[in-house]
């Protein structure tokens, strides 16, 4: 776990190439991660946010998949925006769709030319995902996707050490 930094904090404050946005499939903005997002990089995302609406996903980004824009006045160079599932409304495609977010965020940051990377706990705040389960699922896929790439650095980033110590918890017991 060398590449995988557990941290607590704001994420617009990270350092890294990319940081994840948990967004909503308007790309538009919204509460939590998203608000913070926006309100720290500035319109600049906004506006890239809303030519990829309008020109690639005029109905909206669906659960799982990703795009990026420029990270405006953010430290980060990309966003890369997912949109993760709702707990109370995904089902039996939960799991899958979490992972997906990582799994594509992780792929197009490669993609990108990114060494490092900086994720949110997606759908842990809003969505409603319980946060033990999405911590196993975030840490099964970063872990098995760090596997042979020693040059990437993947930053997981809680907005507290509450939320911190509930995912060390999660993957020691494991
Ligand atoms: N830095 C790091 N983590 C944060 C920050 C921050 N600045 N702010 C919140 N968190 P949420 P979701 C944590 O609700 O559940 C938005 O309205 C938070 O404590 O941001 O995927 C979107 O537009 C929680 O653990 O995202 C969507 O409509 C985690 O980030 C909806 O919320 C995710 O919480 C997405 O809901």
């Amino acid at each position: 776990m060398d590449n995988i930094l557990l941290k607590t904090g704001d994420i617009t404050k990270e350092k890294v190439c990319a940081i994840v946005n948990a967004a909503n499939s308007s790309l538009l903005g919204g509460g939590g991660v998203d608000g913070a997002i926006h309100r720290a990089g500035g319109p600049e995302i906004l506006e890239a946010c809303k030519k990829i609406r309008k020109e690639e996903y005029p109905h909206g980004l669906p659960t799982g998949e990703c795009v990026v824009t420029n990270g405006g006045n953010l430290e980060a160079m990309h966003v890369i925006h997912t949109v993760g599932p709702i707990y109370n409304q995904c089902r039996e495609k939960c799991a899958f769709l979490l992972a997906s977010c990582y799994t594509n965020a992780l792929n197009m940051a490669v993609e990108l030319g990114c060494k490092n990377i900086a994720f949110p706990a997606i759908s842990t705040g809003i969505y409603g995902y319980p946060k033990d389960e999405a911590a196993q699922i975030a840490y099964n896929v970063v872990k098995n996707y760090l596997k042979g790439k020693d040059e990437m650095e993947v930053h997981l980033v809680f907005h507290n050490n509450e939320d911190k110590e509930l995912f060390m918890k999660t993957i020691q017991e494991k």
